[in-house]
């Protein structure tokens, strides 16, 4: 069974409660970042939080160790209860934010690879393998890896073993929801959903992943 997630990077406070309010109910997860939360405030994620579904902060936080902490201990004051970080910053900066998480009772999750085509320039393949290794060792919860190359979510799997992989990348960008979905824990799916004529419809059609 895997989790269907919605990155709502919508911009408005309006469209983001319609959106999630009326996909809710196919949902495990919403996913917020820069997008919605620059637009409407970061008590956009309070109000999201009525829905009752688990909330992922994505602000893929890259910064030295006493930052990351205070950007995420302030993520989970805030209604989050998930944090998406990047860990090319290193063990230390990793480990406060997994520290954070671990202490507001929430959960880290480490970029190891993205799905844009970009992320083969620097951040792929060896390096993405260190990452998702470093993530095990300082006890995240999860990676993030792409829905766009199954290949290398299969061999993520063989470094994080147990711990959850979501996986950006399906609709839009190409990814096969039928492929990824067997192979990790959590969809994460935006445009396809949130710019359909009719998101509920679509958010159902994703929903075999759940079963
Ligand atoms: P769509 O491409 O519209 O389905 O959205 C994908 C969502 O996942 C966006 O919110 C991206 O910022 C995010 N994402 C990626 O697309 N690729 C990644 O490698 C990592 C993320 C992420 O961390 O969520």
């Amino acid at each position: 069974m895997t989790d269907l997630i919605l990155a709502l990077d919508v911009l408005t406070r309006e469209e983001a409660l319609e959106i999630a309010e009326e996909t809710s109910p196919y949902l495990d997860a919403i996913k917020i970042g820069y997008p919605l939360v620059l637009g409407t405030g970061l008590s956009i994620a309070r109000e999201l939080s009525g829905l009752g579904l688990p909330l992922i902060a994505d602000f893929k936080v890259a910064d030295i160790p006493n930052t990351n902490r205070l950007i995420a201990e302030h993520v989970f004051e805030a209604g989050f209860s998930g944090i998406i970080v990047q860990g090319f910053t290193g063990s230390d900066s990793l480990s406060a934010c997994v520290d954070a998480a671990d202490d507001a009772g929430g959960e880290c999750y480490v970029v190891a690879e993205m799905s844009h085509p970009g992320a083969l320039e620097f951040l792929s393949g060896d390096i993405a393998d260190r990452l998702a290794h470093m993530a095990v060792r300082c006890g995240a919860d999860g990676i993030i890896a792409p829905a766009t190359r199954p290949e290398r979510v299969k061999a993520l799997r063989e470094i994080v073993g147990r711990k959850k992989i979501l996986s950006p990348g399906v609709g839009a960008q190409g990814g096969d929801a039928h492929e990824i979905a067997p192979l990790i824990d959590g969809m994460i799916v935006g445009r396809s959903i949130y710019t359909a004529e009719n998101p509920a419809k679509e958010a159902e059609k994703y929903s075999f992943v759940r079963r």
